[in-house]
């Protein structure tokens, strides 16, 4: 298939593309990385040193023998898009290139106003860009679990079934998204089911949990393939961070009490559930949500775990509350149906102690990277 991956520089779009590429599809990418100039801003790095695109790109070539083509562009350059997908003619479209950090949408005013433009135009651009050019192409985007924030009912896929004064309906699942970031996604949502309603567009919103891990075994082959590791409080994830934070001899940064629970997902999982997605594609006109994600944990739970794990390493880990820098729920109800993508036959891989040991490993190898004065959180929501 020719597919598209926009985002495709970046943390899941980057082991995507050569996850589709390796499994025979006609790959290109649109990124136009924005996110390597964040870590200039914020003085930031990827623990893993990374290649630039092109880099990585021929080695991919020499390694695989496979070509993958490179569009360097911003989303919110509608001309630039437009152009892109005439000569593309893509039959499916990777939707990865947002602004995906919460805690840097919530830096102030501008970083805030930032995201939900860079976010929801480029989606809007690429809507049009859609229907303009390459109407029948599936368009799977990334959406996220924390669209729906933490009601006290289940979580369903995108969608319930509501019975009110005797009537009934299945409506849209109701958002409560705890970020500017997150209210971003749920635009986005808002805007490509419009656009399959009205226009019969065809997408996929994959509404993913907090990705884990870092290589998959197409990015573990070189070290010019290595994927990105953010390890910082604004774009590091919880259990990635603990990781480091353990081999740093950092405390583990629990923010409050630690009962906040979400969806989790290994990067391996993040390629597989969009290659899936991919090869059974929605229908013309359909608005398909599939939640992304395999467990869930508590954060607490994730921290204790690397500190139960990291003596293996003659590593000592403890675990500190800190006061939380966000609002949200730190106790709360969650249960999150996610049985799409395990019927369309995703065979998940379950977070065990080898893995974070792996992972530990990882860090320690890279260890002289770590910046220690970028571990503790700095944005605050109120
Ligand atoms: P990332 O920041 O590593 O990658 C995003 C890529 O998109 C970067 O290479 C960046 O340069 C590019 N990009 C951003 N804005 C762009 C624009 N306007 N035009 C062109 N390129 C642009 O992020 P990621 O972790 O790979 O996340 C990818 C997607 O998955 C995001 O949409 C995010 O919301 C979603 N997601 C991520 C996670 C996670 O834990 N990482 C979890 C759930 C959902
Ligand atoms: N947390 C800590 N300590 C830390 C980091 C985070 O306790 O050091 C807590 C946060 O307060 C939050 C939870 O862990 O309750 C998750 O935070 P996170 O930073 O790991 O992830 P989040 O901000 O939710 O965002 C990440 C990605 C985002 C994606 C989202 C999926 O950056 O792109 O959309 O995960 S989800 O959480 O399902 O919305």
């Amino acid at each position: 298939m020719r597919v598209l991956v926009c985002g495709g520089d970046g943390f899941c779009g980057w082991p995507t593309v050569l996850h589709l590429s390796a499994q025979g599809h006609d790959v290109a990418i649109v990124d136009s990385l924005v996110r390597r100039q964040w870590d200039v801003e914020l003085g930031t790095q990827s623990l893993l040193p990374i290649a630039t695109l092109p880099e990585r790109v021929a080695r991919w070539r020499e390694c695989s023998g496979r070509t993958v083509r490179c569009h360097i562009g911003d989303m919110t350059d509608a001309a630039f898009l437009m152009d892109v997908l005439r000569r593309e003619e893509p039959e499916a479209i990777v939707h990865f290139a947002e602004q995906r950090s919460a805690p840097y949408s919530m830096i102030d005013r501008q970083h805030a106003v930032f995201t939900q433009v860079n976010n929801v135009a480029g989606t809007l651009n690429l809507l049009y860009g859609i229907k303009e050019f390459v109407p029948q192409a599936h368009l799977i985007k990334l959406g996220t679990m924390g669209e729906y924030g933490t009601p006290n009912i289940d979580i369903e896929e995108g969608y319930i079934t509501i019975e009110h004064k005797g009537r009934t309906d299945t409506l849209p699942f109701p958002k409560q998204p705890g970020s500017m970031y997150h209210l971003s996604k749920v635009h986005d949502s808002h805007n490509i089911h419009f656009c399959c309603r009205v226009w019969g567009l065809a997408a996929t919103d994959l509404n993913q949990g907090v990705v884990y891990g870092v290589q998959t075994a197409e990015t573990a082959s070189d070290p010019v393939l290595y994927n990105r590791f953010d390890t910082d409080a604004i774009f590091g994830t919880a259990l990635n961070r603990f990781i480091v934070e353990a081999v740093a001899g950092h405390d583990l940064t629990v923010y409050g009490k630690g009962g906040q629970t979400r969806g989790f997902i290994q990067i391996a999982d993040t390629v597989r559930c969009v290659e899936l997605a991919l090869l059974h594609p929605a229908r013309p006109g359909e608005f398909r949500v599939f939640n992304q994600f395999t467990e869930q944990f508590s954060v607490l739970q994730l921290a204790e775990r690397v500190a139960a794990v990291a003596p293996r390493l003659r590593l000592r880990a403890r675990v500190a509350h800190l006061p939380n820098p966000r609002v949200e729920q730190e106790e709360h109800y969650y249960h999150a149906v996610h049985t799409a993508l395990i019927d369309l036959g995703l065979e998940p891989h379950l977070l065990d102690d080898d893995l974070v040991a792996d992972l530990l490993q990882l860090a320690v190898r890279f260890s002289d990277r770590i910046l220690a004065g970028k571990l503790l959180p700095t944005v605050l929501w109120r």
